[in-house]
Parts: structure tokens; sequence; C-alpha cells
């Protein structure tokens, strides 16, 4: 920039003004009038002797059930937590992450003022004017040299819908960036990509009632016991004594309560799907009027599923005969029936096509958009659902498409910016930006709210890779996490309750988290710090109406009209706040919400021709099946209700820390554990062609023969994970990598 020296000055300090401003609003007094508003809920519950002020109601800011919670305030700052005993989502009930979400704001890692490497290579503080001036500084420069394409970021499905559209958007319209993805690549793509294939936009159907009112119940690749612990417990509230199918090659905790196992090969979820659809074509349980009116593609797909006979299934998945065919019968004969998918799915090399196998059977069958049925991903983090619709990185805002001219007029109207501002091509998926790094294409990376250093697949590949960066920046609560460590600046962020805006669980529902607490010394709300950083970048005019949370509300209000998702009919926060959250959609016009909504009810798709597409494929082979090196399936996900991914919030509260094993542990069968000479709790060293680490033996019947389980909460978990995904949506598929076990011997001293 060649700016004359007094006015540069003059403008510097301006900025350092507004910076220390900004910071005084955030960390300042809790007099917002929301936060102090008692929640509706609350009102005839909250016992006489209490204030009125004493109670309001937040959504939790761990994962996608969105639990509402109540927050128990002491002159206006948090001091307890309780569930919300109304809300429709939980009912009462929280898991103990919800309960402890206070406790993980206070620890003694929490990045308290901004941080930059030094000349002698070590994180030091530094202010805020310092951290912005260098954060604008370094990236300006790369740009300058390689071209704006060269600094990407990566985002998250952690923080308020408000703060993903604002970064979204500075990023790509302010900053010029065309590369930024979210951890939501980890986790959700696949749904997103089965759902817009199949129904014409990435719409979750479901509601969480639809748990209560099914007759069957089918979890796919789910451990819902302990990853979603409050949807188990609708699925315990349901009168009608369901049939529950877990489809798991292990026996989790969620298959242990099932009343049918089906434990079948990793991967073979495709046979297994394609032979029961088979078998209900041959047995006439299909439903060929809704078929006939709603769907486009059943001839195909029935000629396709002539390769799926039992013969086959048996073979392939390893089940009995008997046990697919009582599955198959079970589900011909429910007269509710949903089908519910997490990551066994979503994390697969053919992921993809494995969700759809879902959604053909629910539309084969016709149990769509009917109380107790659906084709039903499950999302992960609290606002993944948020990261999908605004979060500017695989859509523009508003479910549009960056690629389509008029949907790019839509939103730079809206938004009162420059059309060319919008980039008209599709950002790089995460694991291109990864590669992008390694081929010098990427030069800067700023990382917000997601610690890919211990979560991407393949942990080594991807700190080296890292490593090449000319500068990586880091937002986080914490400063100690794997990948701040690593960072050339760190910049603290506000953590939930310590912010407001509003977060989507996986029913669709928007609710809200409103600031019940200070952030820490000179934090500031990741909201507030984009703001900033646009000022400092450069264009903070263009951001002139992003002046609140709500204020962005409002404008993601207008992105959504006329979509699927459309929200133009809720009013502000306060109706939200009054209606315990408001499902997507609600246009304008709808002025009274029904508790429980549910899409399809109709019949009609949001593809042009209205219908719904029956999509399939072959199965593919598993990329590195066990082998005589690594004779050992490893698959990883979720240990305990109680541990939150790589374990940064988790890990900093007392009593969550009871519930878990402190290092990492290999549950292996008995079996497996004989042949590999491994006693219970040995030491052992569990290597793949990536990595070699040490674990404790978890002898167990819990993993079947072959197989071993390792949960991704500790950072060595990733360093064994092979890097492979799903060709159409991009997600890693982290639970099917070969490994050997064997005993911590002597000369694994470097262990
Ligand atoms: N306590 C806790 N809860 C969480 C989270 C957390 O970290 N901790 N994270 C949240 C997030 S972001 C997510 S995405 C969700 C994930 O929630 P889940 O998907 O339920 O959790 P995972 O343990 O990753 O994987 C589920 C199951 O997939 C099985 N599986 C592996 N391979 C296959 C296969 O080939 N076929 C089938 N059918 N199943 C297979 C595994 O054995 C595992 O039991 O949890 C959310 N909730
Ligand atoms: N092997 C294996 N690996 C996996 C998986 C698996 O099943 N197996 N699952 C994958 C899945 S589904 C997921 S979702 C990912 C999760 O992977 P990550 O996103 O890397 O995991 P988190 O620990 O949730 O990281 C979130 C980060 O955001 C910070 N944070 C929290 N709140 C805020 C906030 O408000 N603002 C800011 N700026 N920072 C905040 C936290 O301190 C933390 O460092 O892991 C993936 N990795
Ligand atoms: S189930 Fe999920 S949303 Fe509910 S309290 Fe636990 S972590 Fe929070
Ligand atoms: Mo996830």
């Amino acid at each position: 920039m060649n700016v004359a020296l007094p006015q540069y000055e003059a403008a510097r300090t301006s900025l350092a003004a507004q910076a220390r401003q900004w910071l005084h609003q955030t960390n300042g007094a809790l007099s917002d009038e929301l936060t102090l508003q008692p929640a509706r809920f609350s009102l005839g519950l909250t016992p006489a002797h209490l204030q009125p002020d004493a109670v309001t109601t937040a959504v939790c800011g761990f994962c996608s059930t969105g639990c509402g919670l109540h927050i128990h305030l002491h002159q206006g700052e948090a001091i307890n937590i309780s569930p919300a005993t109304i809300y429709p989502v939980n009912l009462g009930a929280a898991c103990p992450k919800g309960w402890e979400a206070l406790s993980v704001l206070t620890a003694s890692d929490r990045a308290v003022t901004p941080l930059a490497r030094n000349h002698r290579g070590r994180l030091v503080p530094v202010d805020w004017d310092a951290a912005l001036r260098t954060f604008c500084e370094r990236f300006q420069k790369i740009q300058q040299q390689h071209g704006p394409e060269s600094v990407a970021f990566l985002s998250t499905g952690q923080i308020a819908t408000e703060e993903m559209a604002l970064l979204g958007s500075l990023a790509k319209f302010g900053m010029g960036m065309l590369h930024g993805d979210g951890n939501t690549r980890q986790c959700m793509a696949t749904s997103v990509v089965a759902y817009k294939q199949s129904f014409g936009f990435d719409a979750p159907p479901y509601t969480y009632a639809d748990l209560e009112e099914s007759d069957v119940i089918v979890l796919v690749g789910s451990n819902l016991c302990i990853a979603h612990p409050i949807l188990w417990q609708r699925i315990v509230r349901n009168r009608h004594r369901p049939e529950i199918l877990v489809v798991d090659p292990r026996r989790t905790e969620t298959a242990m309560a099932a009343t049918q196992h089906l434990a079948l090969r990793p991967k073979s979820d495709m046979v297994l799907f394609y032979g029961i659809a088979y078998w209900l074509v041959e047995q006439g349980h299909i439903n060929s009027e809704y078929i006939q009116e709603h769907t486009s593609g059943f001839e195909e797909f029935r000629a396709h599923l002539a390769e799926y006979p039992l013969s086959r299934v048996v073979k392939e998945t390893g089940l009995d005969e008997a046990a697919i065919q009582h599955a198959a019968q079970t589900i011909a004969s429910g007269k509710r029936v949903s089908f519910w998918w997490t990551m066994g799915v979503n994390q697969s090399y053919q992921g993809v096509r494995t969700a759809q196998c879902l959604i053909n059977l629910a539309l084969m069958t016709g149990n769509l958009g009917r109380p107790g049925t659906g084709a039903n991903s499950i999302t992960g983090q609290c606002n993944a659902m948020g990261s999908r619709l605004f979060s500017n990185t695989t859509n523009l805002l508003g479910g549009h498409d960056f690629t389509n001219a008029a949907h790019r007029k839509k939103i730079a109207k809206i938004l009162d910016i420059n059309e060319a501002r919008i980039p008209d091509q599709n950002s790089w998926a995460y694991p291109e930006i990864i590669e992008g790094i390694l081929r010098g294409k990427i030069k800067g990376l700023w990382v917000i709210a997601t610690n890919p250093a211990h979560s991407w697949i393949n942990q080594q590949g991807v700190r080296d890779i890292l490593s090449r960066l000319d500068f990586l920046v880091v937002q986080d609560m914490y400063h100690s996490t794997e990948t701040a460590q690593i960072a050339d600046l760190v910049l603290p962020a506000a953590g939930w309750g310590e912010k407001e805006g509003t977060f989507i669980n996986s029913e669709r529902r928007i609710g809200l988290l409103k600031k019940v607490s200070k952030a820490p010394g000179q934090a500031l709300s990741d909201f507030s710090i984009f703001r900033l950083v646009a000022q400092y970048w450069g264009c903070g005019e263009m951001f002139s109406r992003w002046t609140s949370p709500e204020a962005v509300f409002h404008l993601l209000k207008k992105c959504s009209r006329g979509q699927p998702c459309d929200i133009t009919g809720i009013r502000d926060y306060r109706m939200l706040d009054e209606s315990g959250g408001i499902q997507w959609p609600f246009p304008e016009g709808v002025t009274e919400d029904r508790p429980e909504r549910r899409l399809f009810e109709d019949g009609r798709f949001l593809h042009p021709d209205g219908r719904a597409k029956f999509l399939f494929e072959a199965p593919r082979d598993m990329p590195e099946p066990p082998n005589a090196r690594y004779p050992l399936l490893l698959i990883t996900g979720r240990g305990t209700a109680a541990q939150w991914h790589t374990q940064t919030r988790t890990d900093k509260s007392e009593v969550l820390r009871t519930m878990y094993p402190r290092q990492v542990y290999v549950e292996i069968n008995p079996q497996d554990a004989k042949q590999a000479g491994v006693k219970p709790n040995q030491p052992v060293v569990v290597e793949s062609a990536r990595g070699r680490i040490k674990a404790t033996a978890f002898v167990t019947a819990t993993a079947p023969p072959g197989q071993v389980f390792m949960p991704m909460h500790y950072e060595e978990t990733n360093k064994l994970t092979h890097a492979h995904f799903d060709p159409y949506s991009r997600q890693p598929s982290y639970k099917d990598s070969a490994v050997n076990i064997r005993p911590l011997a002597d000369g694994d001293v470097d262990l």
C-alpha cells in the first residue's frame, strides 16, 4: 500500500482504536437485553424464589442434536447449566458434555492474547493491532506474489451461522480468495451430495419426533448411544415398541441395545442394502404407487438389483441368510420405517452411493414424508447444518450455486456488492486444498475452529504439508491445539457461551446461542475478529451493514428467500428464543409454526421434475484391505459420550475426564489378541503403512475378529489412517485402514 505516512498513521490509529472498542464490546458487560430475557420455557417452571432473570435458555455448542440448555445466571453471568425442560429437542435431558459446557471455558490454556511467532521461532503475545497488521501484510504479500487464490481458509461446523457467513463472504468477496472449505468435509459432505443428487437439494427430511413415531428404526453406521445420546433417549420414549436394527460391524453400545444387530463386514453395506431391496422387489413389498408418482429411475434400479441375490449378500457381508431375511421382512412389515445414518456411512470411499442405498429403500417402500419415516442423515457438529447452507464454502449463501449467474446476481443485490466480487467457480474441497499446499499453489492458510493437525486423515502427512505454508493462521479458543502449536499467528477466540448467534441442528431447527459469560483476556468473538480483519484488510465498507450477528441473520434471511431453506418468516432472534427454535423452511406468510415439521409431505422433491431419483452403482473394493503385513482392519470413531473430537474442550472438564481413559487405547478381539500374543491392558504397538504408535490393548469381543477400533479423540489415531476419499463428496474414509498389532518391545524406545 502506498499511503503517505501521516495518513497511514492516522488510519492505523483509528483501526487500533476500533480494535480496542470491539474488544470492549465483546468482553464488556453482559447487559445484552436478549441474554437476560428469561426463556419462555422456563417461566412456568422456575421456582418463585429465583429472579426472573436468573435463568435463560441457549442451545448447546457440542453436537448437532442441539439441546436446549438452561443457563443459570448470577448477576448476569453464567454460573451453572441444566437441561431445558420443555425445549422440543431434549425435553429435559442433556448428556455430560452439555452439563459441563461452562467448565471448559475457564481452562488455563485459553488463548487470551494474539500470539505471533518471533524470529526465534517461538509464539509470543502481541496486541490485536500488531496481529491484524501482520495478518493482512503477510496474506496480502502472498496474494501479490502468487495470485489471490494462493490464500485459502479452512473453517468449521462449530461457530455461529452468522460468523460462518461473514467469514465466507469476507474471504471470498472481500479478500479475493477462491478456496475455502470446512471440517464438515470430514463429516457431512457425503450426506450433502447424496441428498442433492437424490432429492435435488441438501434437505434432511425428518424431525426428531420421527424417532418416537417409527415402528421400525434402522440405524446404519451410527453409534447413537454415545454420539447422540439424547436422540437415543428419544428412541427410548417411543411407545410403539419399535424394532431397532443396527447395522454396524462392531458390537457398539447402540448395537447392544438393538433388537437386531447386523454385524456386517466393513464396507459391505451396499451389497446388503441392494440385497434387501432385491428381496423387497421379489416378494412384492414395494410401494408401486409412490414410486410411480414421486420418483424416477426405478426400472434401471430394479435391473441393477438382479445382481444381488441373497447368496451373494451372504457371501460378501458375512451375515446369516436368516438374519438378512429377518431384517428385510421387518422393513417390509413396518408401517412407519425410518432409516438413519451417520459416519459409518459418510466416512467411506463409497459413502454417497451407500447413503443413497438408504434413500432408495425409503423411496421404494414409500417411507418418506410421513410421521416416523424418512431417509435421515444425522449431522455431527452443533452447526454443521448452518455450514451446509450459509458458510459460502461449497454453496453460495442460502444454498445457492456459485456457478449460476442468476444466483450470483441475486446475492450481490441483497448484499449490495459488485457481482464481479462473487467467484463464478466452486472452491477446492478440503483434500484439494491440502494437496494444493503440497503442490505450492496454496501458500497461506487461515484455520478457524478446527484442528486439522489432529483430525485430518493421515496426520503425519498433513503436519508436514502445513509446515510448508508461508503463513498459517489459527483462530481458536485454545493456544494449545496441535494446529495452533505450528501456526505463525494465533488469534484468540471467544467460545460458546461467550457470544451470540444461531446454530442449525440435525432436524433443521434454528436455535439461539447467547452470551452468558465473558471471554477471557483479549479473546474476541469470531464475529468481531472477522469484522476487524475486514477493516484492516481495507474492505470494511463492503461489510458496513454486517454490524451484529442479528443484522447478519436478517441478511441471510433475504438470501434464503425462495429457496427450499427459506426462513424469511422468522421475525428476529426473539422469535427464535420464544419458540424453542424454528425448523427451516419457514417462509414469510407462515403465521403459526407447528412444533415438528418434516419435508416432502406432499411427495414433491426438489429436482425440476419434482421427483426423487434412484441412484446406484456397483460397489468397489476396499482400497487398503488387511494383508499379510497389516492383517487387521482399523475402524476409528467416537469413544465415549464425554469426549469431543480432538479433546481441546472436553479434556478441560474435571468431571468429563473421569469418564474416559486418558491414554490412547485399541480395542481388539480376544482371538486376535491371542494370535498376536497380546494380553489385556498390555502396551502394544499399532502400525500401519503410515506410522507406528503406542497404545493400551483393550481385549474385548465388541471388536469383531479381524477388526480393531481406536477412538479419534487421541492425537495418535490419525497417524495411522490411510488418506482415501469418496469420489463424489471428497469425504475422507476414516474407517478402513490396514494395521498390525504387536506387544511393545524393548526396542520400541522411540514410542
Ligand atoms: N460424544 C461424542 N459425540 C459426538 C461427537 C464426539 O466427538 N463425541 N462428534 C459428533 C460428530 S461431529 C459426529 S460426525 C457424530 C458421529 O457419530 P457416529 O457416526 O455415530 O460415530 P462414529 O463412532 O464415528 O461412527 C459410527 C459407527 O460407524 C461404524 N462403522 C465403521 N465402518 C462401518 C461400515 O463399513 N458400515 C457400517 N454400517 N458401519 C460402520 C463404527 O463401527 C461406528 O460404531 O458424532 C457427534 N457426536
Ligand atoms: N480418525 C478419525 N478422524 C476423524 C473422525 C473419525 O471418525 N475418525 N471424524 C471426523 C469428523 S466427523 C469431524 S467433525 C472432525 C472434527 O475435527 P476438528 O474440527 O479438528 O475437531 P474439534 O476438536 O472439534 O476442533 C474444533 C476446534 O475449534 C475450537 N473451537 C471451539 N469453539 C470455537 C469457537 O467458537 N471459535 C473458534 N475460533 N474456535 C473454537 C476448538 O478449541 C477446537 O480446536 O474430525 C474428523 N476426524
Ligand atoms: S446431546 Fe449433544 S446437544 Fe445435547 S447436551 Fe449432549 S452434546 Fe449437547
Ligand atoms: Mo463430524
